[in-house]
């Protein structure tokens, strides 16, 4: 790989990619293609911190590549690959295990969340998935990891997790670890719920009128966004959402992420307008923005020889970059190698 900086990002194969999931993380991903050695994974282990249909992950990681690409990943540029292919990260996990502590992982959201929506299956993968998440980035030496808000937690414990590791084994200097930075958009790093705006949109949402899925007909998303819970003020006007205004918020956040200009620029251009004209505004723009990448993900069905050898290369290419981590950490920790 050239000789600039490292990006470490990925999705987790656990249900349709939304709009978050885009606006939050992989619209981001594409801009930073060109200055950066990008490193983009589908994370079907973390998946099954939740049950899975075994079936549906093996096609949501495959469809997981196909919207990479179709949102404007190069696999010419950036290095695509399956985590569960890599033993590396699994490896690395274990070894990351022994040096994080219980308190710290209690304290995670995300974990806190999930336990609550998942309460007869709160397993120990669940409670250590911000460990695998340090494995992942800090193989590759990652200089910066583009999430959304709800990731940046983890990103913070990532950071605990290698300062710990290089100040027990690295004494003279010559760090093992590198120590990552998050990296989030302007606007969209926390899209929320559009049936109940003061929670995050999420893949796995039941409700499938809560989330925009990428693939969702352009139909249902005009619906979904016209059905979108607001408030009865009548005002677009970007307060704060205490103020009742987690729903117009979102829709705003929605159309700054798709537009590049900012919430208060589009409040401002919207003010007078009524909430139906709103939202179809903002429904036409995220059908014209999707547009493109629908038709490209539509064409790359007809490929799947070229995914699964792109799969194959790119666990190779990967593999050679983690084992190079992996080994230096048996090496520091004493292990025959
Ligand atoms: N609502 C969101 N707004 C902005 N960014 C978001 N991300 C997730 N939801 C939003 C970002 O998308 C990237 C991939 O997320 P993930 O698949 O690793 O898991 P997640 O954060 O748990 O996302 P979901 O959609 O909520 O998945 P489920 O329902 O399976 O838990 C990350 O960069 C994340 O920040």
């Amino acid at each position: 790989m050239e000789d600039k900086k490292t990006i470490f990002s990925g999705v987790q194969p656990s249900g349709n990619i939304t709009l978050g999931n885009y606006l939050g993380a992989i619209k981001n991903w594409v801009s930073l293609q060109e200055e950066y050695n990008c490193i983009y994974a589908m994370m079907d282990m973390h998946a099954i911190t939740v049950r899975q249909n075994p079936q549906e992950l093996r096609r949501r990681t495959l469809d997981l590549l196909k919207i990479y690409i179709a949102c404007g990943i190069d696999p010419e540029k950036s290095l695509l690959f399956v985590q569960s292919h890599v033993g590396a990260h699994a490896q690395l996990a274990w070894v990351l295990n022994c040096y994080t502590y219980m308190g710290e992982l209690s304290r995670m959201t995300q974990f806190k969340d999930k336990s609550t929506k998942h309460a007869d299956n709160i397993n120990a993968g669940l409670f250590t998935y911000p460990v695998l998440m340090a494995a992942d980035i800090l193989l590759y030496q990652a200089d910066l990891v583009p999430v959304g808000k709800d990731q940046m937690q983890h990103i913070e414990i990532t950071r605990d997790i290698a300062e710990r590791f290089n100040s027990i084994y690295c004494k003279e200097g010559n760090p093992v670890f590198k120590v990552p930075k998050g990296f989030m958009p302007k606007s969209g790093a926390k899209v929320m719920s559009l049936a109940e705006p003061t929670k995050k949109m999420s893949k796995s949402d039941e409700n499938p009128k809560a989330y925009i899925s990428l693939l969702d007909d352009f139909g249902v998303m005009v619906n979904k966004i016209k059905s979108a819970v607001t408030d009865s003020e009548g005002k677009i006007e970007y307060r704060p959402d205490d103020e009742g205004k987690a729903g117009i918020n979102n829709l705003l956040t929605i159309m700054a992420a798709v537009t590049g200009n900012t919430e208060e620029k589009i409040a401002s251009e919207y003010a007078g307008c009524g909430y139906g004209d709103f939202k179809k505004a903002v429904a036409e723009a995220v059908v014209e923005e999707l547009r493109p990448i629908r038709a490209r993900y539509d064409e790359l069905s007809k490929s799947k020889d070229y995914l699964e050898e792109l799969c194959r290369t790119g666990a190779e290419r990967a593999d050679y970059i983690a084992s190079k981590t992996l080994k230096k950490v048996y090496k520091k920790l004493g292990f025959l190698i």
